[in-house]
């Protein structure tokens, strides 16, 4: 049993996928030793239908000043990040000398976009290494971890915020109440914070258990959003469904009263409760299902292998930590990752210990299977690999489905 981080109520795991090293922490040999692990348990509040970790590590052992994730390593997101901020832009940003600020703001891969069009804005990013990538593209960034104290500040010095927006942060953060609190103090009467995140529904659906890891601490719905907000002074007004990342929800947000809600968000709130977001037998469900697309990996895994075939993993995903360490697969199983990041290059998988070389290595041999670990882009990947499966090579998915896709 635990604690709500959001309502304070009791409420119990649904799924234990037992202990788990850092998502994010690639590794030397030498590091293999002291690799920190920690039990990785969702579960389901039924008060206020927020699902969560229950035990997360500091987030000092995930965001620091060698955090391996650096978000412009997808064009896609990039072209993604560039429609999100013209959005803002165009609908939010027509006052006179209008200021932004992004939560979350990595390698500045979303405020470019405002620094090309002039605008005042402020990144606030506590992992220095992707801060700093930002600070070198001429982007306005603190590097520290937002909250209440942070908005404090930022309001204190620079005035409110007209609009304030975060893609892939809201999730992480587990003191979500300061950093609501927060907003509310920053942002201007009238003013809107936009943010997004991977989508509950699309996580159930589609069996993405590779979702969970230590920095998600929160899976999100319309319905558990709204009740959070609702508990500072706020209300959702609008909801967008993304297609990026497997299924991601934009929620757009303001001062209760301040804006007109469109009927999409009450919608969206009966959606989820017909399709049993709020039940707990839904994630009793998505466990079965998670142990099932286990089972199916590693049998296939297995028969490739027996066949004599090569097997190399696409993208060292945060993501794919968890289905490594939880899958128990190896470097038997896969001989290498291939990753553009040069910071993870050269390194080793968090748990797992399957070696991360570069890209080069993957083109310059192709496998007889790739095991697509960054499935999220899988059209972007595909595109631009018509060589590997031109050479006989296979891609091998396990999201929606496991499967060898011929
Ligand atoms: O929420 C989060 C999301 C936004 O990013 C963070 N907690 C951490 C991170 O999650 P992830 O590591 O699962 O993200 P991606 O975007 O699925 O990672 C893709 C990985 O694959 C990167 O290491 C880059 C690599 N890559 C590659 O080698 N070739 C990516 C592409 C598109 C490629 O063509
Ligand atoms: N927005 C980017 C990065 C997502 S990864 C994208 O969508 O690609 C999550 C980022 O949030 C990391 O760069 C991490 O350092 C940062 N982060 C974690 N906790 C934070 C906090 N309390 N305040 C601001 N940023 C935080």
């Amino acid at each position: 049993m635990a604690q709500c981080r959001i309502c304070d109520s009791v409420y119990s795991e649904f799924i234990d996928f037992g202990m788990m090293p850092i998502a994010n922490g690639f590794l030397a040999p030498e590091m293999f030793n002291d690799e920190f692990f920690y039990p990785l348990k969702v579960g389901f509040c039924d008060k206020c239908a927020m699902v969560q970790l229950i035990e997360q590590p500091d987030r000092e052992m995930m965001f620091h000043d060698n955090y391996a994730y650096f978000s412009s390593t997808s064009e896609r997101m990039t072209t993604h990040f560039r429609s999100f901020a013209e959005s803002v832009m165009s609908m939010y940003l027509g006052m006179e000398d209008p200021f932004v600020v992004e939560l979350g703001s990595n390698d500045g891969i979303m405020l470019q976009n405002f620094v090309a069009a002039g605008i005042r804005h402020l990144g606030i990013e506590p992992s220095a290494n992707v801060a700093q990538s930002a600070m070198d593209k001429g982007i306005e960034t603190i590097c520290c971890f937002f909250d209440q104290e942070i908005a404090e500040k930022i309001f204190k010095e620079r005035g409110p915020a007209n609009a304030i927006i975060a893609a892939n942060l809201m999730c992480h953060i587990p003191y979500l109440h300061s950093v609501v609190e927060g907003v509310c103090r920053l942002l201007s009467p009238g003013g809107v914070m936009i943010f997004e995140d991977p989508y509950l529904g699309d996580i159930i659906d589609n069996t993405s258990y590779d979702q969970i890891y230590d920095e998600h601490v929160f899976f999100f719905s319309v319905s558990s959003i709204q009740y959070l907000f609702n508990m500072h002074g706020m209300e959702v007004i609008d909801v967008i469904p993304q297609d990026v990342h497997g299924g991601s929800m934009r929620y757009v947000i303001s001062h209760k009263g301040d804006r007109e809600v469109s009927p999409r968000v009450a919608t969206l709130i009966q959606e989820e409760q017909s399709r049993g977001l709020n039940k707990r037998e839904t994630f009793e469900s998505f466990r079965r299902k998670v142990e099932l697309s286990r089972e199916q990996l590693l049998a296939l895994l297995h028969k490739v292998r027996k066949e004599g075939k090569r097997v190399v993993g696409y993208g060292a995903t945060s993501k794919s930590t968890t289905v490594n360490v939880y899958c128990g697969i190896t470097s038997d199983l896969v001989e290498f990752v291939s990753d553009t990041t040069p910071t993870k290059q050269g390194r080793y998988s968090p748990g797992a210990h399957i070696p991360v070389r570069p890209y080069e290595d993957f083109k310059e041999r192709y496998p007889d299977y790739a095991l697509l670990f960054a499935w999220n882009h899988a059209r972007e990947i595909m595109a631009k690999e018509t060589l590997f499966r031109e050479a006989g090579g296979k891609w091998i998915v396990y999201v929606p489905e496991v499967k060898v896709l011929e």
